[in-house]
Protein backbone atom coordinates (compact mmCIF):
# COMPACT_ATOMS: atom_id res chain seq x y z
CA UNK A 1 0.00 0.00 0.00
CA UNK A 2 1.39 3.27 -0.89
CA UNK A 3 1.16 6.04 0.88
CA UNK A 4 2.60 9.77 1.02
CA UNK A 5 5.07 11.95 3.19
CA UNK A 6 2.44 13.64 5.44
CA UNK A 7 3.23 17.09 7.63
CA UNK A 8 2.48 16.63 11.79
CA UNK A 9 2.63 19.07 14.58
CA UNK A 10 5.44 17.92 16.33
CA UNK A 11 7.57 19.46 19.81
CA UNK A 12 11.30 18.95 18.46
CA UNK A 13 13.99 18.74 21.22
CA UNK A 14 16.54 20.87 19.18
CA UNK A 15 19.08 20.62 21.84
CA UNK A 16 19.84 19.06 25.67
CA UNK A 17 18.23 21.71 27.86
CA UNK A 18 16.33 23.74 25.61
CA UNK A 19 12.37 24.11 25.67
CA UNK A 20 10.83 22.05 23.06
CA UNK A 21 9.83 23.84 20.33
CA UNK A 22 6.76 23.41 18.13
CA UNK A 23 6.72 22.51 14.56
CA UNK A 24 5.67 21.40 11.50
CA UNK A 25 7.69 18.44 10.01
CA UNK A 26 7.38 16.06 7.43
CA UNK A 27 6.30 12.32 8.09
CA UNK A 28 7.70 9.82 5.88
CA UNK A 29 5.50 7.01 4.55
CA UNK A 30 6.13 3.82 6.67
CA UNK A 31 8.44 1.57 5.02
CA UNK A 32 8.74 -2.27 5.01
CA UNK A 33 7.59 -3.65 8.10
CA UNK A 34 7.12 -0.25 9.29
CA UNK A 35 3.28 1.65 10.61
CA UNK A 36 2.70 5.11 10.66
CA UNK A 37 0.80 5.87 13.77
CA UNK A 38 -1.40 9.21 14.42
CA UNK A 39 -0.96 9.59 17.95
CA UNK A 40 -4.38 10.39 19.97
CA UNK A 41 -2.50 11.32 23.53
CA UNK A 42 0.81 10.63 25.29
CA UNK A 43 2.01 10.88 29.15
CA UNK A 44 5.30 12.51 29.41
CA UNK A 45 7.56 10.60 31.32
CA UNK A 46 10.08 11.38 33.87
CA UNK A 47 12.50 9.95 31.24
CA UNK A 48 11.60 12.20 28.61
CA UNK A 49 12.93 15.01 31.20
CA UNK A 50 16.03 12.57 31.50
CA UNK A 51 17.28 12.85 28.04
CA UNK A 52 16.32 16.35 27.29
CA UNK A 53 18.34 16.98 30.20
CA UNK A 54 21.49 16.04 28.46
CA UNK A 55 22.62 13.23 30.68
CA UNK A 56 21.18 9.82 28.81
CA UNK A 57 24.51 8.69 27.46
CA UNK A 58 21.65 7.87 24.58
CA UNK A 59 20.59 11.22 23.80
CA UNK A 60 20.80 12.14 20.60
CA UNK A 61 19.00 15.58 18.88
CA UNK A 62 17.30 16.80 17.44
CA UNK A 63 14.97 14.62 18.18
CA UNK A 64 10.91 13.86 18.62
CA UNK A 65 10.64 13.27 22.68
CA UNK A 66 8.03 11.14 24.16
CA UNK A 67 7.28 7.31 24.40
CA UNK A 68 4.26 6.72 26.55
CA UNK A 69 1.70 6.81 23.59
CA UNK A 70 -1.73 5.63 22.31
CA UNK A 71 -2.63 6.01 18.75
CA UNK A 72 -4.59 4.59 15.80
CA UNK A 73 -2.94 3.15 12.14
CA UNK A 74 -2.95 5.48 9.90
CA UNK A 75 -0.63 3.77 7.10
CA UNK A 76 0.91 0.24 6.73
CA UNK A 77 4.57 -0.59 5.14
CA UNK A 78 4.83 -3.33 2.83
CA UNK A 79 4.60 -6.89 4.46
CA UNK A 80 2.95 -6.04 7.41
CA UNK A 81 0.18 -8.19 8.90
CA UNK A 82 -0.08 -7.54 12.29
CA UNK A 83 -2.00 -4.70 12.66
CA UNK A 84 -4.40 -2.96 10.08
CA UNK A 85 -5.63 0.66 9.26
CA UNK A 86 -7.65 2.33 12.49
CA UNK A 87 -6.16 -0.78 15.12
CA UNK A 88 -5.55 1.12 18.07
CA UNK A 89 -2.29 0.43 19.58
CA UNK A 90 0.52 1.21 21.87
CA UNK A 91 3.79 2.22 20.73
CA UNK A 92 6.40 -0.11 22.78
CA UNK A 93 10.26 1.18 23.68
CA UNK A 94 10.57 -2.73 24.34
CA UNK A 95 9.58 -4.21 21.04
CA UNK A 96 8.43 -8.39 21.01
CA UNK A 97 9.65 -9.66 18.08
CA UNK A 98 9.30 -13.27 19.05
CA UNK A 99 12.28 -14.56 17.69
CA UNK A 100 15.59 -13.09 18.56
CA UNK A 101 17.51 -14.86 21.34
CA UNK A 102 16.21 -12.74 24.03
CA UNK A 103 12.41 -13.28 23.02
CA UNK A 104 13.20 -17.26 22.83
CA UNK A 105 14.47 -17.67 25.87
CA UNK A 106 11.50 -16.98 27.86
CA UNK A 107 13.87 -15.33 30.66
CA UNK A 108 13.40 -11.43 29.81
CA UNK A 109 11.24 -8.99 27.83
CA UNK A 110 14.23 -7.35 26.65
CA UNK A 111 14.20 -8.10 23.08
CA UNK A 112 17.06 -6.49 21.00
CA UNK A 113 15.95 -7.19 17.04
CA UNK A 114 16.33 -3.51 16.43
CA UNK A 115 17.77 -2.33 20.12
CA UNK A 116 20.79 -1.13 18.41
CA UNK A 117 19.36 0.77 15.59
CA UNK A 118 16.65 2.14 18.10
CA UNK A 119 19.60 3.63 20.46
CA UNK A 120 21.13 5.33 17.69
CA UNK A 121 17.43 7.39 17.20
CA UNK A 122 17.06 5.57 13.94
CA UNK A 123 14.68 3.28 12.28
CA UNK A 124 15.69 -0.59 12.01
CA UNK A 125 17.56 0.27 8.36
CA UNK A 126 19.57 3.03 9.53
CA UNK A 127 17.54 5.54 8.33
CA UNK A 128 14.85 8.49 10.04
CA UNK A 129 11.41 9.11 8.91
CA UNK A 130 11.41 12.44 10.13
CA UNK A 131 12.40 15.59 8.60
CA UNK A 132 12.20 19.55 8.81
CA UNK A 133 13.44 21.62 5.61
CA UNK A 134 15.22 18.15 4.28
CA UNK A 135 17.44 18.02 7.28
CA UNK A 136 16.79 14.85 9.31
CA UNK A 137 15.23 14.36 12.81
CA UNK A 138 16.58 11.51 15.21
CA UNK A 139 13.33 8.72 16.44
CA UNK A 140 13.95 8.80 20.43
CA UNK A 141 12.86 5.20 22.64
CA UNK A 142 11.52 4.31 18.87
CA UNK A 143 8.65 6.06 19.58
CA UNK A 144 8.66 9.60 19.60
CA UNK A 145 4.77 9.91 20.67
CA UNK A 146 5.65 13.96 20.63
CA UNK A 147 4.76 13.69 16.97
CA UNK A 148 0.83 13.65 15.56
CA UNK A 149 2.27 11.01 13.41
CA UNK A 150 4.99 9.00 14.08
CA UNK A 151 6.70 5.90 12.49
CA UNK A 152 7.45 2.76 14.26
CA UNK A 153 8.10 -1.07 13.35
CA UNK A 154 5.24 -3.80 13.55
CA UNK A 155 7.20 -5.29 16.26
CA UNK A 156 6.96 -1.55 18.62
CA UNK A 157 3.22 -1.99 18.49
CA UNK A 158 0.78 -3.66 20.52
CA UNK A 159 -2.67 -3.84 19.23
CA UNK A 160 -5.17 -2.67 22.05
CA UNK A 161 -9.03 -3.03 22.46
CA UNK A 162 -10.33 -0.02 20.71
CA UNK A 163 -13.14 0.55 23.80
CA UNK A 164 -10.10 1.57 25.95
CA UNK A 165 -9.76 5.54 26.31
CA UNK A 166 -6.47 6.46 23.97
CA UNK A 167 -6.29 9.16 26.52
CA UNK A 168 -6.09 7.09 29.54
CA UNK A 169 -4.51 4.15 28.38
CA UNK A 170 -1.43 5.86 27.15
CA UNK A 171 0.24 5.35 30.53
CA UNK A 172 0.19 1.91 30.31
CA UNK A 173 2.67 2.69 27.26
CA UNK A 174 5.51 3.12 30.30
CA UNK A 175 4.56 4.39 33.85
CA UNK A 176 2.04 2.30 34.79
CA UNK A 177 2.96 -0.89 33.35
CA UNK A 178 6.59 -0.62 34.57
CA UNK A 179 5.74 0.13 38.17
CA UNK A 180 3.07 -2.52 38.20
CA UNK A 181 5.00 -5.06 36.24
CA UNK A 182 7.88 -4.80 39.03
CA UNK A 183 6.16 -5.16 41.74
CA UNK A 184 4.22 -8.67 39.97
CA UNK A 185 6.44 -9.92 37.23
CA UNK A 186 9.87 -8.72 38.39
CA UNK A 187 10.00 -9.11 42.19
CA UNK A 188 6.86 -11.50 42.82
CA UNK A 189 5.15 -9.90 45.73
CA UNK A 190 3.55 -12.42 47.33
CA UNK A 191 0.56 -11.50 49.71
CA UNK A 192 1.65 -10.41 53.53
CA UNK A 193 4.93 -9.54 52.20
CA UNK A 194 6.50 -6.14 53.13
CA UNK A 195 7.54 -3.51 50.61
CA UNK A 196 9.27 -0.17 50.54
CA UNK A 197 8.56 1.96 47.67
CA UNK A 198 10.79 5.03 46.84
CA UNK A 199 10.07 7.83 44.77
CA UNK A 200 5.96 8.72 44.69
CA UNK A 201 5.79 9.92 40.93
CA UNK A 202 3.71 8.04 38.36
CA UNK A 203 6.18 4.61 38.71
CA UNK A 204 5.95 4.31 42.59
CA UNK A 205 2.68 4.91 42.55
CA UNK A 206 2.18 2.14 39.81
CA UNK A 207 4.31 -0.01 42.05
CA UNK A 208 1.74 0.97 45.03
CA UNK A 209 -0.90 -0.18 43.38
CA UNK A 210 0.75 -3.63 41.75
CA UNK A 211 1.72 -4.20 45.80
CA UNK A 212 -1.76 -3.55 46.67
CA UNK A 213 -2.96 -6.01 43.70
CA UNK A 214 -0.71 -8.66 45.17
CA UNK A 215 -1.99 -8.07 49.01
CA UNK A 216 1.22 -6.80 49.97
CA UNK A 217 0.73 -6.68 53.82
CA UNK A 218 2.33 -3.52 54.34
CA UNK A 219 3.24 -0.89 51.64
CA UNK A 220 5.71 1.79 53.09
CA UNK A 221 5.45 5.10 50.49
CA UNK A 222 8.84 7.55 50.88
CA UNK A 223 9.08 10.69 49.11
CA UNK A 224 10.32 14.10 50.07
CA UNK A 225 7.50 15.57 48.68
CA UNK A 226 4.75 14.98 51.08
CA UNK A 227 2.01 16.57 48.90
CA UNK A 228 2.59 12.61 46.66
CA UNK A 229 1.57 10.88 49.96
CA UNK A 230 -2.37 11.44 49.54
CA UNK A 231 -2.65 9.84 46.28
CA UNK A 232 -0.49 7.05 47.79
CA UNK A 233 -2.96 6.46 50.43
CA UNK A 234 -5.81 6.12 48.65
CA UNK A 235 -4.01 3.60 46.45
CA UNK A 236 -3.34 1.34 49.34
CA UNK A 237 0.10 2.54 50.85
CA UNK A 238 -0.15 1.88 54.51
CA UNK A 239 3.10 3.85 55.82
CA UNK A 240 4.67 7.09 54.52
CA UNK A 241 8.51 8.25 55.14
CA UNK A 242 9.86 11.81 54.47
CA UNK A 243 13.70 11.07 54.89
CA UNK A 244 13.64 14.82 55.53
CA UNK A 245 12.20 13.83 59.17
CA UNK A 246 15.14 11.90 60.06
CA UNK A 247 18.69 13.10 60.45
CA UNK A 248 20.10 9.39 59.80
CA UNK A 249 20.05 7.02 57.31
CA UNK A 250 16.70 6.07 55.80
CA UNK A 251 17.54 2.50 55.26
CA UNK A 252 18.18 2.57 58.90
CA UNK A 253 14.76 4.02 59.57
CA UNK A 254 12.64 1.50 57.65
CA UNK A 255 14.85 -1.39 59.20
CA UNK A 256 13.83 -0.25 62.80
CA UNK A 257 9.81 0.18 61.34
CA UNK A 258 9.80 -2.87 59.86
CA UNK A 259 11.57 -5.51 62.77
CA UNK A 260 14.35 -6.10 60.55
CA UNK A 261 14.08 -5.08 56.72
CA UNK A 262 11.54 -5.37 54.42
CA UNK A 263 10.70 -8.38 52.06
CA UNK A 264 11.06 -5.98 48.86
CA UNK A 265 11.65 -2.58 47.67
CA UNK A 266 11.70 -0.87 44.76
CA UNK A 267 14.09 2.69 43.55
CA UNK A 268 11.44 5.07 41.44
CA UNK A 269 13.50 7.53 40.91
CA UNK A 270 16.81 7.16 39.60
CA UNK A 271 19.07 8.55 42.06
CA UNK A 272 22.22 5.93 43.27
CA UNK A 273 22.05 7.17 46.66
CA UNK A 274 18.61 5.98 47.43
CA UNK A 275 19.35 3.02 45.59
CA UNK A 276 21.73 2.21 47.74
CA UNK A 277 19.30 2.52 50.25
CA UNK A 278 16.10 0.72 49.12
CA UNK A 279 18.85 -1.96 49.08
CA UNK A 280 19.89 -2.03 52.51
CA UNK A 281 16.70 -1.69 53.97
CA UNK A 282 15.72 -4.87 52.58
CA UNK A 283 15.76 -8.29 54.99
CA UNK A 284 18.99 -9.88 56.04
CA UNK A 285 18.87 -13.58 54.15
CA UNK A 286 16.12 -12.62 51.56
CA UNK A 287 15.07 -9.02 51.35
CA UNK A 288 15.54 -8.44 47.39
CA UNK A 289 15.49 -4.73 46.04
CA UNK A 290 14.10 -3.71 42.37
CA UNK A 291 16.10 -0.77 40.06
CA UNK A 292 13.49 0.99 38.80
CA UNK A 293 14.91 4.46 38.23
CA UNK A 294 17.44 5.69 35.29
CA UNK A 295 20.14 7.13 36.52
CA UNK A 296 22.84 9.35 34.66
CA UNK A 297 25.55 9.12 32.67
CA UNK A 298 28.82 8.45 34.50
CA UNK A 299 26.82 7.36 37.98
CA UNK A 300 27.47 4.19 39.59
CA UNK A 301 25.66 2.38 42.24
CA UNK A 302 27.82 0.90 45.27
CA UNK A 303 27.31 -1.03 48.81
CA UNK A 304 29.43 -2.96 50.83
CA UNK A 305 29.54 -6.47 49.03
CA UNK A 306 28.53 -7.64 52.66
CA UNK A 307 24.59 -6.55 52.14
CA UNK A 308 24.39 -9.52 48.74
CA UNK A 309 26.58 -12.37 51.03
CA UNK A 310 24.18 -11.94 53.77
CA UNK A 311 21.19 -12.64 51.21
CA UNK A 312 20.26 -9.30 49.78
CA UNK A 313 19.28 -9.57 46.35
CA UNK A 314 19.75 -6.37 43.75
CA UNK A 315 18.31 -6.93 40.47
CA UNK A 316 16.26 -4.54 37.77
CA UNK A 317 13.50 -4.10 35.82
CA UNK A 318 12.55 -2.38 32.59
CA UNK A 319 9.14 -1.58 31.34
CA UNK A 320 7.84 -4.36 34.46
CA UNK A 321 9.24 -6.96 32.90
CA UNK A 322 6.05 -6.65 30.03
CA UNK A 323 6.77 -8.48 27.18
CA UNK A 324 4.72 -5.64 25.21
CA UNK A 325 2.39 -7.71 22.34
CA UNK A 326 1.45 -10.67 24.11
CA UNK A 327 0.87 -9.16 27.29
CA UNK A 328 0.08 -5.59 26.83
CA UNK A 329 -3.31 -5.91 25.82
CA UNK A 330 -4.25 -7.90 28.71
CA UNK A 331 -3.47 -5.05 31.06
CA UNK A 332 -5.47 -2.73 28.91
CA UNK A 333 -8.40 -5.19 29.53
CA UNK A 334 -7.55 -5.47 33.11
CA UNK A 335 -8.09 -2.12 33.22
CA UNK A 336 -11.56 -1.91 31.03
CA UNK A 337 -12.74 -4.24 33.80
CA UNK A 338 -12.28 -1.90 36.63
CA UNK A 339 -8.94 -3.74 38.51
CA UNK A 340 -7.49 -0.68 38.44
CA UNK A 341 -7.79 3.34 37.47
CA UNK A 342 -5.70 5.62 35.55
CA UNK A 343 -7.57 8.90 35.65
CA UNK A 344 -5.90 9.12 39.20
CA UNK A 345 -2.67 9.59 37.73
CA UNK A 346 -3.54 12.18 34.95
CA UNK A 347 -2.99 15.63 37.06
CA UNK A 348 -3.03 17.69 33.84
CA UNK A 349 -4.12 17.53 30.28
CA UNK A 350 -2.89 20.19 28.00
CA UNK A 351 -2.29 20.04 23.91
CA UNK A 352 1.20 20.14 22.43
CA UNK A 353 1.78 23.72 22.16
CA UNK A 354 1.71 23.60 26.08
CA UNK A 355 4.32 20.73 26.39
CA UNK A 356 7.17 22.63 28.34
CA UNK A 357 4.46 23.31 31.09
CA UNK A 358 4.55 19.89 31.76
CA UNK A 359 8.17 19.48 31.61
CA UNK A 360 7.75 22.58 34.19
CA UNK A 361 4.93 20.74 36.53
CA UNK A 362 7.76 17.24 36.78
CA UNK A 363 10.56 19.59 38.10
CA UNK A 364 8.15 21.37 40.21
CA UNK A 365 6.93 18.42 41.59
CA UNK A 366 3.69 18.95 41.08
CA UNK A 367 2.47 16.50 38.43
CA UNK A 368 1.58 12.71 38.45
CA UNK A 369 1.25 12.59 34.86
CA UNK A 370 0.27 15.81 32.10
CA UNK A 371 -1.33 14.29 28.86
CA UNK A 372 -0.88 15.71 25.75
CA UNK A 373 -4.11 15.76 23.64
CA UNK A 374 -3.70 15.91 20.39
P1 LIG B 1 8.64 11.52 38.81
O1 LIG B 1 9.52 12.70 38.66
O2 LIG B 1 7.20 11.66 38.49
O3 LIG B 1 8.73 10.95 40.31
C1 LIG B 1 9.90 10.90 41.06
C2 LIG B 1 9.52 11.02 42.54
O4 LIG B 1 10.70 10.84 43.33
C3 LIG B 1 8.96 12.39 42.92
O5 LIG B 1 7.75 12.24 43.63
C4 LIG B 1 10.06 12.99 43.80
O6 LIG B 1 9.55 13.87 44.80
C5 LIG B 1 10.68 11.76 44.40
N1 LIG B 1 12.06 11.94 44.88
C6 LIG B 1 13.06 12.64 44.29
N2 LIG B 1 14.19 12.56 45.01
C7 LIG B 1 13.90 11.79 46.09
C8 LIG B 1 14.65 11.35 47.22
N3 LIG B 1 15.94 11.65 47.35
N4 LIG B 1 14.03 10.57 48.13
C9 LIG B 1 12.71 10.25 48.01
N5 LIG B 1 11.96 10.65 46.97
C10 LIG B 1 12.54 11.41 46.02
O7 LIG B 1 9.30 10.36 37.91
P2 LIG B 1 8.63 9.05 37.24
O8 LIG B 1 8.07 9.39 35.92
O9 LIG B 1 7.80 8.37 38.25
O10 LIG B 1 9.98 8.20 36.98
C11 LIG B 1 10.75 7.73 38.06
C12 LIG B 1 12.05 7.12 37.60
O11 LIG B 1 11.78 5.91 36.89
C13 LIG B 1 12.85 7.98 36.62
O12 LIG B 1 14.23 7.78 36.88
C14 LIG B 1 12.51 7.39 35.27
O13 LIG B 1 13.51 7.66 34.31
C15 LIG B 1 12.44 5.92 35.62
N6 LIG B 1 11.68 5.04 34.74
C16 LIG B 1 12.18 3.79 34.53
C17 LIG B 1 11.48 2.88 33.76
C18 LIG B 1 12.00 1.50 33.55
O14 LIG B 1 11.48 0.78 32.69
N7 LIG B 1 13.01 1.06 34.27
C19 LIG B 1 10.26 3.25 33.20
C20 LIG B 1 9.76 4.53 33.47
C21 LIG B 1 10.49 5.42 34.24
N1 LIG C 1 19.47 5.39 27.59
C1 LIG C 1 19.79 5.18 28.97
C2 LIG C 1 18.99 4.06 29.59
C3 LIG C 1 17.55 4.40 29.70
C4 LIG C 1 16.77 3.24 30.26
O1 LIG C 1 17.26 2.51 31.14
N2 LIG C 1 15.58 3.05 29.77
C5 LIG C 1 14.68 2.05 30.29
C6 LIG C 1 13.30 2.52 30.07
S1 LIG C 1 12.93 4.04 30.88
C7 LIG C 1 11.33 4.34 30.42
O2 LIG C 1 10.89 5.48 30.98
C8 LIG C 1 14.81 0.73 29.53
O3 LIG C 1 13.86 0.10 29.09
N3 LIG C 1 16.01 0.28 29.38
C9 LIG C 1 16.30 -0.90 28.63
C10 LIG C 1 16.98 -0.52 27.34
O4 LIG C 1 17.30 -1.42 26.55
O5 LIG C 1 17.18 0.69 27.11
C11 LIG C 1 21.25 4.89 29.14
O6 LIG C 1 21.71 4.91 30.28
O7 LIG C 1 21.94 4.68 28.12
ZN1 LIG D 1 8.93 6.20 30.67
ZN1 LIG E 1 13.05 -10.25 20.04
Amino acid sequence: PMTDMIKSKAAVAWAANQPLSIEEIDVMPPQRGEVRVRIVATGVCHTDAFTLSGDDPEGIFPTVLGHEGGGIVESIGEGVTSVAVGDHVIPLYTPECGECNFCKSGKTNLCQKIRETQGRGLMPDGTTRFYKHGEPIFHYMGCSTFSEYTVLPEISLAKVNPDAPLEEVCLLGCGVTTGMGAVMNTAKVEEGATVAIFGMGGIGLSAVIGAAMAKAGRIIAIDINESKFELARKLGATDFVNPKDYDKPIQDVIVELTDGGVDYSFECIGNVNVMRSALECCHKGWGESVVIGVAGAGQEISTRPFQLVTGRVWRGSAFGGVRGRSELPDYVERYLQGEFALNDFITHTMGLEDINKAFDLMHEGKSIRSVIHF
